[in-house]
């Protein structure tokens, strides 16, 4: 009877452990996925919240949700690969990339910090650089005839140098639609310059004045906060401030003929975990055209990318 009893004792205690046991796997499960559950909804929440509340230290222009629906709504979104990926500076609020002779060029902005630089690929490393005028916030820069121009925000001044040296080969003036420099790249003929405004400004390479004006539109409408730009066989790519879409563009009409999407490249939620400007964003674009590949990065971007347009 003992031996029963304590038998029946045990039977009894062993379905209470395994009821208890049980309890603690479905409540640690549902514990643990609630929070999951939760931090991704929160995440989100503040994903939407950031996008809506940032807030410009530059002061430039609309926000991404006050630009409506995205970019590539109603028009064609090409496909890209990924062929790699390599170190970026950090610290380099990027806003010019271009490519020479094998060579990676990138311009960078804040006063201060406003630079112009031979990188490295593979490392990341500075080869050469040349720093611009404490007092001037550097945007855009090109390389035609090897010459790097590069322009800047407010001053509606401009910067020269040696494309193979980065000797300083003279400064200029130039005019846009709004006064202000953002992106620059050359047809090989004519310098292009955005403003952040919806216009393209054709220049004249050696006087910098404006040949052509046109004003860009998606859908028919205009379309603005055009940033970093690059030509690439026959069109212009350009960054679009605050968004992770790049746009391509016919120089002659102005009409964005396709909407290429990168938010896969970086993704916004990495970012947020990775950086801590809402300044981050997707700006740089180099063409190598010798391999038909683009090089991506992004303002503060610990990363540079290798990308082949599908
Ligand atoms: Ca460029």
């Amino acid at each position: 009877m003992a031996t029963s009893r304590r038998h029946a004792y045990c039977s009894q205690a062993t379905i209470l452990c395994h009821f208890v046991l049980l309890w603690l796997v479905c409540g640690l499960g549902w514990s643990f996925a609630v929070p999951r559950n939760f931090a991704s909804s929160l995440q989100n929440a503040l994903d939407t919240l950031g996008k809506k509340g940032e807030s410009s230290e530059s002061g430039r222009g609309l926000r991404e949700e006050e630009g409506g629906p995205a970019l590539s709504v109603g028009v064609a979104a090409a496909q890209y690969e990924v062929l790699k990926v390599y170190d970026h500076d950090a610290s380099a609020f990027t806003q010019g990339l271009g490519w020479y002779q094998g060579k990676l060029y990138e311009s960078t902005g804040m006063q201060g910090q406003s630079e112009v630089r031979i990188i490295d690929l593979e490392t990341g490393e500075v080869l050469k650089r040349q720093q611009l005028p404490s007092y001037v916030f550097g945007e855009g820069m090109v390389i035609h005839e090897g010459i790097v121009h590069q322009i800047t925000w407010h001053h509606k001044q401009g910067y020269a140098w040696n494309a193979t040296t980065l000797e300083p080969t003279h400064s200029f003036q130039f005019e846009t639609t709004n006064g202000e420099g953002w992106g620059i790249t050359s047809d090989g003929t004519h310098l292009i310059a955005s403003d952040g405004s919806s216009n393209l400004h054709f220049w004249d390479p050696v006087t910098y004045k404006t040949t052509r004006k046109v004003p860009v539109t998606l859908r028919g409408q205009p379309v603005a906060r055009l940033n970093e730009l690059e030509y690439v066989k026959g069109r212009v790519l350009a960054n679009v401030w605050f968004s992770d879409e790049i746009l391509a563009i016919d120089p002659l009409s102005g009409r964005v003929v396709e909407v290429l999407d990168f938010a896969a490249l970086y993704p916004r939620a990495q970012r947020a975990h990775e950086l801590t400007s809402h300044e981050a964003v997707l700006n740089g674009i180099a063409y190598d055209a010798q391999e038909d590949v683009l090089y991506l990065t992004g303002k503060l971007w610990p990363r540079l990318y290798k990308v082949r347009l599908l």
